[in-house]
């Protein structure tokens, strides 16, 4: 059965100067030729036309490119009207479309069409989606880095080696020699899997640092009440996200700031004051402030500078990496004791200090996620497959004296990676992966 020709608007809904809808399927060229009236652009070339109804009756005139399958995206026929940008042009098109035996595509279809002919493998496809929705620098550049397959070469070299190891154990099983599996063999073996492992420990090791390039980096800002938490959540957003009064223990719930710092999506969490409350709201408040701080990546301790140091305090410098000591516009009071902790002293009112605790955050945020040699897994889908083929390697290395077991858990392996790249194509995966693009790629 042939498939669908699918259409979708590829630009975002509503007005604008131009619009693309894209087509892809066998009956583009038929559907090129009747809106065209016959005058289909040479491949790859881009031609101005004017574009009909089924009346003859000219819908827009815009730029039309054709991508004959199977050098184009999908890998199957495809086109792209780029038309003037107006809600009425777009929809008497897509109608169009649609009378032409068209059907609207889903989201990601494109893109899955080009995965099914080959055209790229599903890292590739996620780094496309990644790079659509970027937000930062370093979010572009982790998307398009993938997008260009530095993943798969990374997986598809592991597969390869996988494979000659599998190769040699099989001829075992083969083969069997009397002796069982010579010791050359199994050293040899135990080498190449050795160092597999080694670069997986060290891809999985990284701290979180691809998944928090893409999802951001967690920063919490604790403290006791009224230190001036919100204040310094409001300066560094740049507006009033949070409520500040001289009231000790007016936040009582976590308010969230996405922000960029250093190329980074980070997102900063201002909490509730914490003290020994009584009020059961505040109580709540605390548990979540300690909670939040102690799954951030950073923690930011924000100290009252104008009183004397408490018992409360010595719980905030533990959790924090740096110190703020704030309202240095009043009289010191504050003796910190040596802890080996960053501090910086501030007057957040009077906008003092705020960007010191941006550089250092900055530099700190940078010196944990910026570059690396090898290319960062991006996803929680990624760090499960990679974790499952380490642990069957592991398995398999501790076998090599029975060949069988060995090369199932090398048969293992190698499937983790393989479902990885998409090379075996498990419905379920597909759908994770496809389902959050958005209509027309
Ligand atoms: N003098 C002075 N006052 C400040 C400074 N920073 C904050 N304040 C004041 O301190 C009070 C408390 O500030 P907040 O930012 O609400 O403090 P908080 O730590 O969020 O307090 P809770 O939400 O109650 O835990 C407010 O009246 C601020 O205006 C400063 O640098 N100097
Ligand atoms: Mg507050």
């Amino acid at each position: 059965m042939s498939p669908d020709t699918i259409f979708a608007l590829a630009t975002p809904p509503g007005r604008s100067g131009v619009a693309v809808i894209r087509l892809s399927g066998p009956l583009t060229v038929e559907i090129l030729d009747s809106t065209l009236g016959g005058q289909r652009p040479e491949p790859r070339k881009a031609a101005l036309r004017l574009i009909r109804d089924a009346g003859g009756q000219a819908i827009d005139q815009g730029l039309i490119l054709f991508f004959p399958g199977p050098a184009s995206f999908t890998g199957e026929d495809c086109a792209e009207f780029q038309i003037h940008g107006g809600p009425a042009i777009i929809e008497a098109l897509l109608d169009r479309l649609l009378e032409l035996g068209g059907r609207p595509a889903e989201a990601g279809e494109f893109t899955r069409r080009a995965f099914e002919h080959g055209k790229l493998d599903l890292t590739e496809a996620e780094g496309l989606a990644d790079l659509v929705d970027a937000e930062t620098s370093a979010q572009r550049e982790q998307a398009l880095a993938q997008m260009t397959g530095a993943l798969k070469s990374l997986y598809e070299d592991w597969r390869a080696r996988l494979v000659s190891i599998m190769a040699a154990i099989e001829g075992e099983i083969d083969f069997p020699d009397e002796e069982g599996v010579p010791d050359h063999l199994a050293q040899t073996a135990r080498t190449a899997i050795q160092s597999l492992q080694d670069q997986m420990a060290r891809h999985l090791d990284d701290n979180h640092r691809g998944e928090k390039i893409r999802d951001g980096f967690n920063i919490a800002i604790i403290g006791p009440p009224n230190a001036g938490k919100s204040s310094l959540l409001n300066a560094m957003a740049g507006r009033e996200a949070a409520i500040v009064t001289d009231i000790p223990g007016t936040t009582r719930d976590i308010v969230e700031v996405r922000t960029i710092l250093g190329g980074f999506a980070v997102t900063l969490a201002d909490t509730a004051g914490l003290r020994s409350a009584q009020d059961i709201v505040e109580q709540e408040g605390i548990k979540r402030a300690l909670t939040r701080a102690d799954s951030a990546d950073l923690v930011v301790g924000v100290l009252d500078g104008s009183v004397v140091w408490n018992q409360e305090m010595t719980r905030v410098l533990e959790k924090s990496h740096l110190l703020v000591v704030n309202k240095s516009d009043l009289d010191c009071r504050l003796t910190l004791p040596d802890s080996g902790v960053a501090v910086i002293h501030a007057a957040i009112t009077e906008g003092e200090g705020i960007p010191d605790i941006e550089r250092w955050l900055e530099s700190e945020v940078t010196q944990r996620l910026g570059r690396r040699e090898m290319p960062a897994l991006s996803r929680a889908r990624h760090r499960r497959n990679v974790e499952q083929a380490f642990a069957a390697l592991t398995r398999a290395a501790d076998s090599l004296d029975q060949p069988e077991l060995a090369g199932e858990d090398l048969r293992l392996a190698t499937w983790s990676l393989e479902s990885l790249t998409g090379r075996v194509d498990i419905e379920d995966v597909l759908g994770e992966v496809f389902s959050r693009f958005c209509v027309g790629k």
